[in-house]
């Protein structure tokens, strides 16, 4: 099995990305290893503080994002860094070549029961002129560079895409490396499988409560066939079981928060994640368009996520629009 490097050599992937993706990799392997203390190292349970998205940042959050600031910005190709538990951005080198947008640890309510978390990750082109300033990483996805999470689960997985499909890698525990286990990951194009947070049903707009609902009626009803329910609460595992399987995966809007309708942060979560499933010949969209498209207005934004099989995508969007 190939392992890290010489996969991205092949790819022809530029020396510094591949600096900055080794430096990612590095990163994972030190939260994989906390995260499977657990206990043992102290790391569960919650801080007494709050991040600047207002919600109760975990140990292993606040440990993650330390860990990733520390590490990727000893990297001398790294301009800047942005985060979801830090307010600005944290500059490094001032030439450096790239960007990393990234939530430390996606999933963070999982983290005590010892279910699946992850770290999403985004690597953005920095301008030619040295400096750091928060208005650079205020580009849309599609200029993306680099793009993936590490999910942390029964075996620690690094998955990413370079714009050349979507690759992924295991964690040899014997060895200490990332192996490549899949290639080239594809997404079927439709599906019998759904992800949504159904709690939330009163809340959404009724284009999605009448897609769920004609979902739930299987066989039944309009769509002819039955359907399955997962969520697992961490987007970070529920997107790779798009990748892994298919499915369609969406946190949409909620009526609740008038001026914060969306709960999943555009340029950490929504970006990276749309990047991987259009590489993976899937589709990700917002309800009103192409997420990657989204020219940003603030390194924290929200945006609506609706993504995964081709088919399903389209046929949601569909409901959305009223025409279905
Ligand atoms: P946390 O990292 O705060 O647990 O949030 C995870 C997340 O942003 C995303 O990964 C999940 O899909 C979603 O929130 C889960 O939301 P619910 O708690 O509403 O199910």
């Amino acid at each position: 099995m190939q392992r890290l490097i010489p996969t991205l050599r092949n790819d022809q992937v530029d020396e510094a990305l591949i600096s900055v993706i080794n430096t990612l990799q590095i990163c994972a392997k030190e939260i994989s290893f906390r995260c499977g203390q657990g206990k043992l190292a102290g790391v569960l349970g919650s801080t007494l503080d709050e991040n600047i998205q207002g919600e109760t940042q975990k140990k292993l959050d606040v440990l993650a994002n330390q860990l990733l600031k520390d590490i990727l910005l000893e990297c001398k190709h790294v301009r800047a860094v942005a985060s979801e538990e830090e307010e600005g951005i944290v500059g490094g080198t001032l030439d450096g070549r790239y960007l990393v947008a990234f939530d430390p640890l996606d999933g963070s309510s999982n983290i005590d029961i010892n279910s699946m978390v992850g770290t999403i990750f985004s690597v953005l082109p920095a301008p030619a002129e040295p400096g750091a300033e928060v208005d650079m990483f205020l580009q849309p996805g599609s200029n993306q560079v680099a793009a993936g999470y590490i999910l942390y689960g029964p075996r620690t997985m690094l998955v990413f895409t370079t714009g050349k499909g979507v690759k992924m890698f295991t964690l040899d525990q014997t060895v200490g490396e990332f192996l490549l286990t899949e290639a080239d990951v594809t997404i079927a194009e439709t599906t019998t499988e759904f992800a949504i947070n159904m709690s939330n049903h009163r809340h959404w707009q009724p284009g999605m409560r009448r897609y769920i609902d004609d979902l739930l009626l299987g066989k039944a009803g309009p769509r002819n066939k039955d359907f399955n329910m997962r969520w697992v609460a961490a987007m970070v595992a529920d997107v790779h079981r798009v990748l892994t399987r298919g499915g369609l995966f969406t946190y949409p809007w909620d009526s609740r928060k008038a001026n914060k309708p969306f709960k999943l942060r555009l340029m950490y979560e929504g970006n990276p994640m749309a990047w991987l499933v259009e590489q993976a010949g899937g589709l990700a969209d917002t309800g009103e368009g192409r997420i990657l498209d989204i020219q940003p207005t603030d390194i924290h934004q929200r945006c609506g996520v609706i993504l995964g099989s081709r088919d399903e995508v389209t046929t949601c969007l569909q409901y959305l629009k009223g025409s279905q």
